[in-house]
């Protein structure tokens, strides 16, 4: 597993707004602004375009990217059709409505200009572009590829279905047959033709959309993650589908990082003068769980929205389910008993753990419910990721 480091979300400036606020500011304003950053972190806007020909899969890219499960589900792109429409469609990510997936014009006409084309689907306003392609490569994938570099901005070349290049490959030689060799071989086929259309040195995927998870799958967002500046790339990990152990621990990872904001809020609510904003407190904490549980696939809906596509019965999913946010209502007593079991640590927290936190005003020091609570969200996203991990496992079981 990966184990590199992600660069820290907030940036010194912002880190800078939360010290002056704590410093100068009322506890009425340090939490507006806490608040503030926390909403904008999340609402950061991430423009995917993803083009190609006609048939390579799309459509069904954004779905799958966007963890649907199958090309039935509400809110899917319609996949298997001609296109008709000339303007790029938006699709939202389910949990993220600022990620967009934009699924574009095919390319593949005969008199096709690569510049006409990205100005008509108004290039600038994408993070990168993702060209997918499904069989031998061609010029159009070039000139759309140079005009895409030659604009300053980033593509990702997809090489799609690739579980049928591996079965004919299979049935053809049956001996000599080496499921990597042959990957690397349409992996190298295709970087070299990019390479001497002159796009400098291209990313190159192999991927099968039906089994997104398999082959190059975790290497991708590797380097999308890389190559994006940090406020997005927390956005895009939080938007991929649970479909890698490695997708779940990025997860846990970046969204740990943010676990002393939280932990500052129900910490300062806690502190107020005004007893109305005690369950404000509680508020927050129940909040962040159910965000976190949605980003883990492991509220209901999600849950009943993967058995469903996998034929699972749901209570077998949940039966390997151990954190008990998942299996009760969560309300204020279930996070106090969870808050209570985390004092006894919380203690020796406050102590040795000073330093790990960017920044810890007076205020947040003066009582254990800081460490506390911040204790307590880096168990459950451990927790969560446990069990996020055991249905993943649940469920690719009979699939692979
Ligand atoms: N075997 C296989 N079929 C795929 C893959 N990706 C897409 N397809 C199928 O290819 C067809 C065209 O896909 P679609 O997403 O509609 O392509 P679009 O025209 O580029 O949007 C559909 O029947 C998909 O199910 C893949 O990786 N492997
Ligand atoms: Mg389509």
């Amino acid at each position: 597993m990966d184990t590199e480091q992600i660069p820290e979300i907030l940036s010194e400036e912002v880190i800078q707004e939360i010290k002056t606020a704590l410093e100068n500011k009322t506890l009425t304003e340090a939490i507006e602004t806490v608040n503030g950053i926390l909403t904008d972190i999340e609402n950061v806007p991430l423009n995917i375009a993803v083009t190609g020909e006609s048939g390579s899969g799309k459509s069904t890219f954004i779905n799958v990217i966007r963890g649907l499960d199958t090309d039935e589900e509400e809110g899917a792109a319609e996949t298997g059709v001609v296109e008709t429409t000339m303007e790029p469609t938006p699709f939202s990510h389910l949990q993220f409505k600022n990620v967009k997936f934009w699924d574009l014009p095919g390319i593949g006409t005969p008199n096709f200009k690569a510049d006409d084309y990205l100005e008509k689907v108004n290039f600038s306003q994408y993070d990168f572009f993702i060209i997918i392609a499904s069989e031998r490569f061609k010029e159009n994938h070039i000139h759309l590829a140079r005009a895409i570099h030659s604009m300053n901005k980033k593509f990702y070349f997809i090489r799609s279905k690739v579980d049928v290049d591996l079965e004919s490959s299979r049935r053809r030689r049956s001996k000599s047959f080496d499921e990597e060799n042959t990957l690397q071989q349409i992996r190298e086929n295709c970087s070299e033709s990019l390479r001497d259309g002159g796009v400098g040195e291209p990313h190159v995927f192999v991927l099968s959309l039906l089994d997104l998870h398999k082959y190059d799958f975790n290497n991708m967002q590797n380097t999308l993650e890389k190559e994006l500046a940090s406020h997005k790339r927390h956005i895009l990990l939080l938007s991929l589908p649970n479909i890698t152990l490695q997708v779940l621990e990025k997860k846990r990872e970046t969204l740990s990082k943010l676990n002393w904001l939280w932990a500052f809020l129900f910490s300062a609510y806690s502190a107020d003068t005004n007893p109305g904003n005690h369950t404000k407190g509680s508020k927050v904490l129940q909040v962040v769980i159910e965000k976190h549980l949605n980003i883990f696939g492991l509220d209901n809906r999600s849950l009943i929205r993967i058995a469903s596509a996998f034929g699972k019965d749901v209570n077998d999913l949940k039966s390997v389910i151990k954190s008990p946010f998942v299996s009760t209502e969560i309300n204020q007593g279930v996070i106090q008993t969870q808050l209570t079991t985390s004092v006894a640590k919380s203690r020796i927290l406050a102590e040795n753990f000073l330093s790990y936190i960017p920044i810890v005003g007076n205020l947040i020091t003066r009582g254990v419910s800081f460490f506390r609570s911040y204790l307590m969200l880096g168990d459950c996203l451990k927790e969560f990721t446990e069990d996020a991990t055991n249905v993943l496992r649940k469920v690719l079981e009979d699939s692979t």
